[in-house]
């Protein structure tokens, strides 16, 4: 069995221009892998703890020199000479090294950039593809096998809240293609929505300039206002909302949250729970909403569960920053009922196994499984690979544009021919 015998790691920059690491691994057999790990910007308060240097002559403070010398000197000689197949006692390793329960320790960062370049290693060991490599891990964590096939993409094509320099206050607005067509046509539909987006902005008189994910970060009257320009897009674009797509939202409401209140632009007065409710009702009156992400601050419980029910059958309540891929809070989540979805992101959490536990338990529950980049984002491609593997339901990459979103929508890409080819 081809074992560890190199670790090396460093700081490079995200998509953003903050730093993150990137982590090589090499092993007795020859064969080498390298990994680097995203970061988010609207992160959920239970999110694994993210390493970031502090020290202000460098990079702002965010540099990340520590999690890097944690991966060379701490991680590192524990690692070497351990069996790369291993994931999940490589992953324990890891965990016990850290010894605190957010991983504040040694840092999410640091352990991720490990524990994908453990999964990357090990499958070019085993001379499988990525994603067949962790379908085959999935199925030993007892997550029942699926055909492998490409998920449905989300397209985040309007930015917000956190990751739009634009004044609205949703994060992401979502055109879903159906998932009743291939993955490559679905990227095609995407992809001409996308521009004729830029199309309806520019006719209005909008800014047009993108945002974190690669959608259009305008400044518009009202969020609903976003949900009516995506529809004149698709119409112009050929296509039928509610039959060839669907239209969708990540709230992220913890951003226009405070003392029990939400604000936003669409209304005058900020709007207590119950009310906010009755918006979304209205809201789904109107644009019949297949997804609908983080709709309520990240402790509001008992919301979570009225809005789960409320659109029981009709949508998808997604947790992100209510889940943040914890196995503890997803199993308050299921016992709750609190969300019928959930937003996989391997950094909420820190290790493959985790995210792997995290996952099984909510395919288990009958949720729906989005895996999801960050809004930082490098090259790798290692998520898109994860998601077939897993076999997830739908993909969560930004908008169709920009390098590193299509990084991964364009992995899936060779995915879908090289699984075609198998047929
Ligand atoms: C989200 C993510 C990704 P961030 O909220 O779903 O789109 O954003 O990485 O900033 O948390
Ligand atoms: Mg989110």
């Amino acid at each position: 069995m081809p074992k560890i015998t190199h670790v090396w790691s460093r700081e490079i920059l995200d998509s953003r221009g903050i730093p993150t690491m990137e982590t090589a691994l090499q092993l007795d057999d020859g064969n080498s892998a390298v990994a680097s790990v995203p970061s988010g910007a609207s992160t959920g308060s239970f999110e694994a703890h993210e390493l970031r240097d502090g020290d202000v002559k460098r990079y702002l403070g965010k540099g990340v020199l520590k999690a890097v010398a944690n991966v060379t000197t701490v991680i590192g000689p524990k690692i070497v000479g351990l069996e790369v197949a291993n994931q999940t006692a490589l992953d324990k390793t890891l965990i016990d090294l850290d010894g605190t329960a957010n991983k504040e320790k040694l840092g999410a960062n640091a352990i991720l950039s490990v524990s994908l370049a453990v999964l990357r290693a090990a499958s070019s060991s085993q001379r499988y593809p990525l994603y067949a490599w962790v379908a085959a891990l999935a199925q030993q964590f007892g997550i029942p096998p699926v055909r492998l096939k490409v998920p449905t993409p989300i397209f985040n094509m309007i930015n917000g809240g956190l990751h739009g320099a634009g004044n609205l206050d949703f994060q992401e607005f979502f055109i879903i293609p159906s998932s009743a067509v291939i993955y490559s046509r679905a990227l095609q539909i995407g992809a001409e929505i996308y521009h004729k987006i830029k199309d309806s902005l520019a006719r209005r008189g909008a800014i047009h300039s993108v945002g974190d994910e690669g959608g259009y970060a305008p400044n518009l009257f009202t969020n609903l206002d976003a949900l009516s320009i995506l529809v004149e897009a698709s119409r112009e674009s050929g296509f039928n909302v509610g039959n060839d797509l669907f239209l969708g939202l990540d709230v992220a409401a913890n951003n226009f949250y405070r003392d029990g209140k939400y604000s936003i632009r669409d209304r005058s007065a900020p709007l207590d729970r119950d009310s906010f409710l009755t918006f979304y009702n209205n809201l789904n009156d109107q644009y019949h909403l297949a997804i609908m992400e983080d709709p309520l601050f990240e402790d509001d419980w008992e919301g979570w569960s009225r809005i789960t029910a409320n659109f029981a059958g009709k949508a998808l309540i997604v947790g992100d920053d209510l889940l943040v891929t914890n196995p503890a809070r997803v199993e308050r989540g299921i016992k709750e009922k609190a969300a019928n979805a959930i937003l996989v992101k391997p950094n909420q959490i820190g290790t493959v196994s985790e995210t792997l536990q995290v996952i099984k338990m909510s395919r288990e529950a009958g949720w729906k499984i989005i895996v999801s980049h960050r809004s930082g984002e490098t090259n790798d491609t290692s998520i898109a690979d994860f998601a077939v593997g897993i076999g997830a339901d739908y993909v969560k990459f930004g908008a169709p544009a920009r390098g590193e979103r299509v990084a991964k929508y364009n992995r899936l890409l060779a995915i879908e021919t090289e699984l075609a080819a198998k047929k």
